[in-house]
Parts: structure tokens; C-alpha cells; sequence
């Protein structure tokens, strides 16, 4: 008997960074329940699924009682006795209840918590869990991504740049990855003890970036590594999201914390000399959003030896990620499902990565919860690499939790390959 939806319930939860968000619960004819959380972005590209707020003066406007409502009066009505399974047909069901591009009528924080809780739903309806509904038989564990020092929109912009993160890379296995990068956190910690009292922690659960200047994070972050006994660029390499819409304005680059402002070449060889003195394997919006100029140039130059990732830039819109593989800008995409605004589109938007021969990183937002879609989507679609934040905090350890579950209850599998296999110590 073909399951369909009898109730979609929406209520106000709270996010890590104390802002009110939008769960959603669907239940089904045959007694079963999905459940999701909209997560939120702090640093979010202009063309992505509008956060819907409520304005005003509560909770400095940033309530959302319209995307509850919006939900509950508009969304439920029109998905009722729809078939659970189905989920392009529920997606598409959204997409024609607010068919402006960027979700500003409903909200993408109230579509993306329906079509995530539709897919928990279903999954639960066909008894499987969710990673296995999306793909029965994974073959790989994506490898994490991991932040260890948090900056930009997400530190208050005591530096520039948003996020130092790591990747394991001679790690085969997850757990073992996930221990390379605490090891690597915990000896960053000890850095900025030695440094200081000024011992905190930014949005994702990475360090504070109590640093005078960018590149004193990534020097930082380097000798963390090295003082683990693990090699920087072998065992353990470096990532950064640049986030550079934050502070580009007419192709110009504002480094407020170091009182500078750069033309396009001048950044880019910053940057670039960045990824030849550190051992760098990825970065992630390296130029503007409104750029593409200077993000054809940067994949250019660097992207033989380092992934070049779309974020803004790509706003996990499929056609987008067509252009601009068609221009040679980027060669990954990250992908947000609440950039997208349904599960559907956000995985026309990986399928499209991949026909363009790029890799793919599945992400988190600055503003989570105990919500674990990420980590099922990423395995239910393969993904190359997750992204979620710091190894501290529960909304990000969640995820990676949620991760070693899934590997356990596979048998161990291996991680996938990261595309860059090493950079050597400089
Ligand atoms: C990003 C994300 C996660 P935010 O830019 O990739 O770090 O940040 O959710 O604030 O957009
Ligand atoms: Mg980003």
C-alpha cells in the first residue's frame, strides 16, 4: 500500500547560535514520522533560498513565526495524501506554491525543513534509515572536513578569512580521521594557551582567532599540526573558506583586519602564495561572489593542487554549477540543502558537479542543530567530502557522531579518496 502523508507539523526550536529556527514534522497513513530542522547561514551568497524572518523587534527581527505559518497554513494543506515517496513530486509540489527563485514567499528555512522531513519520512515509511534509503549499498565514507579555527562573519571578523580547516588525508578510515583532527584541535588549543589567555571559541566550535594578522592563523594552524607528530600536507593538510563576498565590493579585496585593500592581482597573489607556503589543499571561495572573473583566474592557477570550492559562487544551484564548470571557474561544489530549498533540487545540484567531473562537499551552516541530514545526505549521495564545523560542540559533533554510526553499522568502510593526495611540507 502506497504510504502517504495525513500531517505536516511545523514548531519554533532554537539554533547553536541562540536564534529561533523551523522544525517540521511529517507523519504518515501508516504511523510513520520524519522529522528536520532548517539550519542557517551567517555568511550567505545573494543567491541562495531566503532565510524568511519576521522582522520587527522581537529577537531583533530575526524570529520566524511567518515560515511556521507558512508551513502549517499553507505548505501541510498541499501536501496531504500525497504519496511519501515521492519526493521530486512533493519538491515540485513546493516549488509551485512559491515559484520566485530564491523561496522569498515561503521561505527556504520552511520548504528545506518539509522536504527534509518528507525524505526522513519516507525512509522511515520503507524502513531504512535514511543514508540507505538514499543509496543501499555505500561503498565509501565521505571524509570530513573539519574546522579548528573559526573567523570572518562567524568570529566577528577579527580576521578575515571565515574558516582554517582541516582535512585528514592519510587517514583510510573515519575514526582514525576524526583522531587525527582532535589530535590537531587539541594541539592548536595548546598554541593559543601558550599565546595567551584569549582561549574561546567562534560559531562553528573552532578557536577564536585571537591573531594580529590572516596569515598568523594559517601559520597557527600549520605548526599545530606539526607539533602533533603527524606531517602537515601528508597526514594531515589544511583548508580554508576564504568567504571572499564578505569583503569584495567592485573586484576590490577589503582586508579589514590588517587595514588593506587589494585589486583582483594583488589578492590573487596573496592567496596564492598562501597555498605555496602552507600546506593548503583546498580553498574555498577564494574570490567574490560577483567575480567570476578572478574565479576562473584562481582555478587557473591553482586548480592542479588544490580543490577550488563554490560556495556563494555556486549557491548549490545547478545551472550555476554548469556555467561556471563551462568557464573553467571552480572545480567543487559545496552543497547546502537549505542554499537549494528542497532535497530535490539540492541533488540536482550534486548530480551536476559530478557530470562536470568535479568533487563535491556536503555542508553544514554556521547555525545547526542536533538535525544530522547532512551527514545521511552525504552518504545517501556519495559525496567526496562533509563539512560541518569544529570536533567540538554537539550540533557539529552530531554529525561527525552520526557518521561513525553509520560507517559501524556498514562494517567499516573506507573513506573516500581526497582529490589531492599531498601537498609536501614547505
Ligand atoms: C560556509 C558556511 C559554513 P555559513 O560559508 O561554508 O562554514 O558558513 O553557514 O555562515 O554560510
Ligand atoms: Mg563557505
Amino acid at each position: 500500500m502506497t504510504d502517504v502523508v495525513t500531517a505536516v507539523h511545523a514548531r519554533r526550536v532554537w539554533d547553536s547560535r541562540g536564534r529561533p529556527t523551523v522544525e517540521v514534522e511529517v507523519s504518515t497513513r501508516l504511523g510513520h514520522r520524519g522529522r528536520a530542522i532548517a539550519p542557517a547561514g551567517a555568511s550567505r551568497g545573494s543567491g541562495e533560498a531566503t532565510d524568511l524572518r519576521d522582522g520587527g523587534a522581537r529577537l531583533g527581527g530575526l524570529d520566524v513565526r511567518r515560515a511556521v505559518a507558512n508551513v502549517t497554513e499553507r505548505i501541510a494543506p498541499a501536501l496531504l495524501g500525497h504519496p511519501v515517496g515521492d519526493q521530486p513530486g512533493i519538491d515540485a509540489v513546493l516549488d509551485a506554491l512559491d515559484p520566485s527563485p530564491t523561496r522569498s514567499d515561503l521561505g527556504g528555512n520552511a520548504t528545506v525543513a518539509v522536504s527534509l522531513a518528507v525524505l526522513h519520512a519516507a525512509a522511515a515509511s520503507a524502513g531504512l534509515s535514511t543514508w540507505r534509503y538514499l543509496n543501499p549499498r555505500p561503498t565509501r565514507i565521505p571524509r570530513p572536513q573539519v574546522q579548528v579555527i573559526g573567523g570572518g562573519a562567524h568570529a566577528a571578523r577579527r580576521v578575515d578569512l571565515q574558516d582554517f580547516m582541516v582535512v585528514p588525508l592519510s587517514a583510510t578510515r573515519i575514526d582514525e580521521a576524526l583522531e587525527h583532527v582532535a589530535e590537531v584541535y587539541l594541539s592548536v588549543g595548546r598554541i593559543f594557551a601558550e599565546r595567551g589567555p584569549a582561549l574561546g571559541v567562534a560559531d562553528e566550535g573552532g578557536f577564536w582567532p585571537a591573531v594580529a594578522r590572516n596569515e598568523e592563523a594559517l601559520a597557527i594552524l600549520t605548526d599545530g599540526i606539526g607539533r602533533t607528530g603527524l606531517v602537515p600536507g601528508v597526514d594531515v593538510a589544511i583548508s580554508l573558506d576564504i568567504a571572499a563576498s564578505e569583503f569584495e565590493r567592485d573586484g576590490r579585496y577589503h582586508l579589514a583586519s590588517e587595514d588593506r585593500v587589494l585589486d583582483r592581482d594583488a589578492w590573487r597573489a596573496v592567496v596564492e602564495r598562501w597555498l605555496a607556503d602552507y600546506p593548503v589543499v583546498a580553498v574555498e571561495d577564494p574570490a567574490g561572489e560577483h567575480d567570476p572573473e578572478s574565479m576562473r583566474a584562481f582555478t587557473d592557477a591553482v586548480g592542479d593542487r588544490a580543490l577550488v570550492v563554490g560556495d556563494d559562487f555556486l549557491v548549490t544551484d545547478p545551472a550555476r554549477i554548469e556555467a561556471a564548470a563551462a568557464t573553467g571557474a571552480c572545480n567543487t561544489a559545496l552543497i547546502k540543502v537549505n542554499q537549494a530549498g528542497t532535497v530535490t533540487r539540492t541533488a540536482r545540484a550534486h548530480q551536476a558537479a559530478r557530470a562536470a567531473g568535479w568533487s563535491t562537499i556536503v555542508s553544514a551552516r554556521s547555525g545547526e542543530t542536533e538535525d544530522v541530514s547532512v551527514a545521511h545526505l552525504a552518504v545517501g549521495w556519495d559525496a567526496d567530502v562533509l563539512k560541518v564545523g569544529s570536533i567540538t560542540r554537539s550540533e557539529r559533533t552530531a554529525k561527525w557522531n552520526e557518521l561513525i554510526r553509520i560507517d559501524d553499522e556498514l562494517g567499516g568502510l573506507p573513506l573516500a579518496p581526497f582529490p589531492i593526495r599531498s601537498v609536501a611540507r614547505r
